[in-house]
């Protein structure tokens, strides 16, 4: 591998991009849809109809056409020097901003208009085809639109957008869009919008020749929607773990069993197939789990096929390296192969006549923009899953996640200015010419100023302290760096930090108190593993207390759901994330806390806060979208309709402007609220006002994408099983990836060149990057699912946020669990599901064994141990001293239930016991003398005090919290009392 030096010696790979497998590609294969019927919008061969912007070059040609002898040739600059000279900051300095809509001036658009409406109701496709002249140009991408008159542009509807991305120079490409949701009874107008933003080559201008408008009639797929298509398998395309659940769900069928096919089509197992109905629909649940063969393996029911997927405890990998892939990819200041040179070094931010260039971190999305917060959380994720790889021996990638890091650090030390003082914003959404003191420089004033901001500064204490985590011994002066860097700006967030208890409405991508607060606690607990400083410590436990006022623990209405949580501590906002999602921030830090501070009277709160979101919110919550078990949205009140709703910058000047395919009505407001009443209603009824949505209730037309948010849920729900060493809950956390990757009603993956049938992100300034992911899942009607085939901002926006929430979640689920400790004599760990055997040499030990249930075996005890994915747990398998205990809980009535504790084991040993919403004297510990073959039943009658809420009851074996016991429930949820880490 090629290395690339910088100034300061540090040395950077030159990895190739990944290629995907366009094969798999959902645009390409629908290409060969037999056309049914077809209408001509324009064979170019009739008089000129279109109108051009003032920046495009218009005219017919003969050298080339599909139909016909004639193409329309629609020519513009991407780099256009007078946009340049017109386009500046007050102080002098460029824009940098790309022309990224119609309307503006310097937009290159052209438009055919009809005079009478056209009825394309018939049709559901859109095709054309454009010759692109031969450029240099590596990213080559325009956006085709239509407006249908008095279509509606409410929080429901979707958008007439769709972009063509990565777009082959010197060749015809054919293009088609499936527009079956989208309302075109009345067609008035049909445009091509080129976005200009600078150029990856040499060549400034952009042409391309258009021919074959037309509108047809395929056999389209479905947009939205609980269903599995007839020919389809909902399953997980990158495969499945040994030890782990194996679920996929087929369409409705005649036949009682399924089959586990080999590559070659051999039958492997034969397994029953469970009909599954609910209010949804209909399904069949084909449960492999007990299938745990390594291979390579297809389903087959009824018929019908998968593709080939792996069984294996690597199965993750290559989702890893493609999310690796993308990040390299999206790197700002790096010339990234066959894509861009060393960009953005020209664009600055200045600070008491400091100028520094801020390129260096990631892109943001489909535009070259960058936002530091963003970058930081993407530092914090990629230290988790360098950490993770390391761990499970995965060397290669591990070093390259870390590498990762490392071009992050480097960014984040070299953009921050003093204590607090950040560059806030790489704003250039433009490739400038890389060279300074040209005329398309940049020195950033306004958000990419140099300032304070709060919750940018949260992020970048968490960055820093978590990557020096990660950075320990390799690079010892940097992790001192970022030490000291983080150490100073936690304290400038913290000093006179009080809790708010109003809360006004987050904007869109800004923070909400439970997200700044969240991520300060686990700030605090980075800081203090850092450095055992016990400020950090008393600061980690005050921010617990404020994160936990935060948390619903009652049940709002009479279905058991609660856990989740408010923007503010009076309660007066939940938190309803609707683009981005921070919702790992105060479950991580719960987790956090729990881990290192086991003697604090608070722990069995901060642990009861993870167990309440996972059972009452991401359990039960799911229930609501089975089969396929998707973690829940928000819980909504009636009030939360009426209450201010995230300022929306478009609201109170469209009605001003001409309709576009965007807007072509003003949503008012009294149509946007007769939208949300009607997703209110859809949501699952819980009771009296309330109402659980499965996906977000939009607020408005564009800013939609529900993935993102899913996904912070999803990191929360796996931290929670760690800490819980619940399979169940990393059962439920792993279906959310799968289905991501999958497993959701359309058998799509949403990971650009993973797994099958993954449709074109929005990326226009950008190729779509191996594992890039948009903010994902859609929904318009019903709080169903929707993945159309309109790749438009930002819900198919390729986002590097998205990438950092995924790289979270793999540093969790799928990961194998490290399990160290004494065996004087030895001891061999039995793998139930698969009858694997690992065995320890007497003395100390440290494996990494891969997640399930294990017999344990050591001299002639033998014990049972539950191990979840990313668990790091201490065993003494030592006959004169171990120990095992085993929680029941049975509830005689309502209101009082009786746990039962079975202790065994040798030696002398101290539980210790943690309550919460039970009235009774329970012990603090319990301290046992055990002889070999004794079992201690200890039998406590404890009284609920709130009935309406959850209790908890923990015991702590020997101060050691990962193996802890739990036992759970609730008066009102009596039919689901959980017990926890003793299944
Ligand atoms: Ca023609
Ligand atoms: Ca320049
Ligand atoms: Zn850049």
């Amino acid at each position: 591998m090629a290395h690339r030096h910088n100034d300061n010696g540090t040395a950077w790979t030159d990895w190739p991009l990944l290629h995907a497998d366009m094969t798999a590609s959902l645009d390409r294969k629908s290409l060969g849809k037999p056309v049914l019927r077809r209408q001509w919008i324009d064979d170019m061969e009739t008089d000129p109809d279109w109108r051009p912007s003032p920046v495009v070059e218009l005219g017919y040609t003969t050298d080339r056409a599909v139909v016909g002898t004639r193409s329309l040739r629609m020519s513009t600059l991407l780099r256009n020097p007078d946009y340049i000279r017109a386009s500046r900051e007050p102080n002098g300095t460029f824009s940098g901003q790309a022309v990224l809509f119609e309307g503006t001036p310097f937009s290159a658009v052209i438009a055919k208009h009809f005079d009478a409406p056209q009825d394309w109701s018939e049709y559901n496709r859109l095709s054309l085809w454009v010759y692109v002249h031969p450029t240099d140009h590596t990213t080559i991408a325009f956006a085709l639109a239509f407006l249908s008159e008095g279509s509606a542009a409410g929080p429901e509807d979707p958008i007439a957008i769709h972009y063509f991305s990565d777009l082959k120079a010197g060749a015809w490409n054919q293009l088609a869009w499936e527009i079956p949701e989208i309302r075109r009874d009345a067609v008035t107008e049909v445009t091509v919008f080129q976005p200009t933003f600078g150029v990856t080559g040499s060549e400034p201008r952009i042409t391309y020749d258009l021919d074959a408008l037309q509108v047809e009639l395929v056999d389209a797929e479905v947009p939205e929607g609980w269903s599995v298509p007839e020919d389809k398998i909902s399953y997980s395309h990158f495969g499945y773990t040994r030890g782990g659940h194996k679920l996929a769900t087929a369409p409705a069928g005649e036949a009682t069993e399924f089959e586990v096919l080999s590559r070659d089509g051999q039958v492997a197992a034969s397994l029953p197939a469970a009909p599954i109905t609910n209010e949804r629909g209909s399904w069949t649940r084909l449960d492999f789990s007990t299938f745990t063969r390594e291979g390579e393996w297809r389903l087959r029911y009824d018929g019908v096929e998968t593709e080939v997927f792996p069984i294996s405890d690597d199965a993750h990998l290559p989702l890893v390296e493609a999310t690796l892939n993308a990040f390299y990819g999206l790197r700002c200041g790096w010339a990234v192969p066959g894509v861009h040179g060393v960009c953005h070094s020209d664009v600055f931010s200045e600070h008491e006549g400091d100028r520094r260039s801020v390129a260096g971190g990631w892109h943001d999305a489909a535009n070259l923009t960058q936002g530091p917060g963003r970058t930081h959380l993407s530092i914090y994720a990629l230290s988790d899953l360098a950490d993770s790889l390391y761990a499970r021996g995965a060397t290669a990638l591990a070093d390259r996640a870390r590498e990762e890091v490392c071009w992050g650090i480097a960014w984040s030390l070299g953009t921050r200015f003093g204590p607090g003082l950040r560059a806030l914003y790489n704003d250039a959404s433009y490739y400038t010419d890389g060279v300074v003191g040209t005329d398309d420089d940049m020195v950033q004033e306004g958000r990419g100023g140099v300032a304070y901001d709060e919750f940018q500064n949260i992020l970048g204490v968490l960055a820093m302290a978590r990557a020096a985590r990660t950075m320990g011994d390799h690079d010892a002066g940097t992790t001192e760096r970022l030490i000291v860097a983080a150490a100073e700006d936690f304290a400038v967030t913290y000093e006179g930090l009080v809790s708010p208890v109003t809360a006004e409405p987050v904007a869109i991508n800004a923070s909400s108190w439970r997200d700044r607060v969240g991520y300060l606690c686990l700030a605090a607990v980075e800081l203090y593993r850092s450095t055992g400083d016990l400020q950090y410590r008393d600061a980690a436990i005050r921010l617990g207390r404020w994160v936990l006022d935060l948390q619903e623990t009652r049940f709002v209405a009479e279905a058991p759901v609660t856990g989740f949580f408010y923007e503010d501590a009076a309660r007066t906002r939940i938190v309803h994330e609707y683009h981005d999602g921070f919702e790992d921030s105060g479950l991580l830090a719960l987790a956090a806390l729990r881990e290192e501070f086991v003697d604090s009277e608070d722990w069995i709160d901060w642990h009861t806060g993870l167990a309440l979101y996972a059972d009452y919110f991401c359990h039960l919550g799911s229930e609501a979208s089975a089969p396929f078990g998707m973690i829940p949205a928000a819980v909504w009140r009636a009030v939360d309709l009426d209450a201010p709703l995230p300022p929306d910058p478009v609201v109170d000047f469209i009605h001003l402007l001409p309709p576009t395919p965007l807007f072509p009505t003003p949503p008012t407001r009294g149509m946007v609220r007769e939208q949300m009443q009607r997703m209110f209603e859809d949501g699952m009824d819980l009771g009296g006002d309330y109402r659980l949505r499965r996906f977000p209730l939009w607020c408005d037309h564009v800013r939609h994408g529900a993935t993102t948010v899913h996904l912070g849920k999803t990191i929360g729900l796996a931290q929670a099983a760690i800490a819980r060493g619940s399979a169940a809950d990393m059962n439920l956390a792993s279906r959310q990836l799968e289905w991501v990757v999958g497993a959701n009603p359309f058998s799509r993956s949403l990971v650009y060149g993973v797994g099958f049938d993954w449709w074109q992100n929005f990326s226009a300034e950008l190729p779509n990057l191996v594992g890039g992911l948009s903010l994902g899942f859609n929904s318009y009607t019903g709080d169903t699912p929707a993945w159309g085939n309109n790749a438009v901002f930002p819900y198919k926006e390729q986002w590097v946020y998205s990438s950092s929430r995924m790289a979270m979640v793999l540093a969790r689920v799928g990961t194998p669990a490290r399990v160290r400790g004494e065996a004087p004599a030895g001891a061999t760990f039995t793998m139930r599901a698969t009858g694997d055997e690992g065995v320890v040499a007497p003395g100390s030990f440290d494996l990494m064994i891969p997640a399930g249930e294990y017999d344990v075996q050591f001299g002639g005890t033998r014990t049972s141990l539950v191990v979840v994915d990313g668990a790091r747990l201490t065993l003494r398998l030592d006959e004169s001293q171990w120990l095992m205990i085993e929680l029941r809980a049975e509830a005689s009535s309502t209101e009082r239930v009786r746990v039962t504790l079975d202790v065994s084991g040798e030696g002398s040993h101290s539980i210790a016991l943690r309550t919460r919403n039970l009235d009774a004297l329970v012990p603090d510990v319990i301290d046992v003398e055990l002889a070999r073959g004794a079992t201690q039943r200890f039998e406590l009658d404890l009284q609920v005090t709130d009935a309406a809420a959850p209790w908890t009851l923990v015991a702590i074996p020997d101060r050691d919290v990962n193996a802890s016991r739990e036992v759970g429930g609730s008066a009102l949820a009596r039919s689901r009392h959980l017990t926890r880490g003793a299944e």
